[in-house]
């Protein structure tokens, strides 16, 4: 099934001059990229875009990373998209992300893990709304 997911090269990927690399992946997968934009996160938008985890001890620290500096938002478009990009950004704690995964082959960290995907149907309609109006997204 066709379907459109949220996906974000966060602050420490993009100081480090990696977001082309992570965008062309997705490219060369052959999805669609049908958003694109560099910004940086305000306060307000990251609160709720990781309301889930509002009341984890990491998330003060969370919200403040991803507001640290640019991210580059992705509106991705293909096949099983939702569930193939978490397969290619892999383990949320890089330690344990398998080589050849995005996270597996750029990053060491939990915190500063390069890159964001959303993971379910649910959440890539939520995130999709928060970060993109409808006109930017161009399919
Ligand atoms: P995901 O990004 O793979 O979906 P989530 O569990 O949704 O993982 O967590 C969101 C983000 O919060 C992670 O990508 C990671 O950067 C950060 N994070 C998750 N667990 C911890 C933790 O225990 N300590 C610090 N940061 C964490
Ligand atoms: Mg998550």
């Amino acid at each position: 099934m066709t379907e459109r997911t949220f996906v974000m090269v966060k602050p420490d990927a993009t100081a480090r001059g990696l977001s082309g690399e992570i965008l062309a992946r997705f490219e060369r997968r052959g999805f669609n990229i049908v958003g694109l934009k560099k910004t940086v996160m305000t306060r307000a938008a990251a609160e709720e875009h990781y309301a889930e985890h509002r009341d984890k001890p990491f998330f003060a620290e969370l919200v403040e990373f991803i507001t640290s500096g640019p991210v580059v938002m992705l509106c991705v478009e293909g096949e099983g998209a939702i569930g193939a990009s978490r397969t290619m950004m892999g383990a949320t704690n890089p330690q344990d992300a398998a080589p050849g995964t995005i996270r597996g082959d750029y990053a060491l960290d939990l915190g500063q893990n390069v890159i964001h995907g959303s993971d379910s149907p649910d959440s890539a309609a939520r995130e999709l709304g928060i970060h993109f109006a409808a006109s930017e997204l161009i399919g």
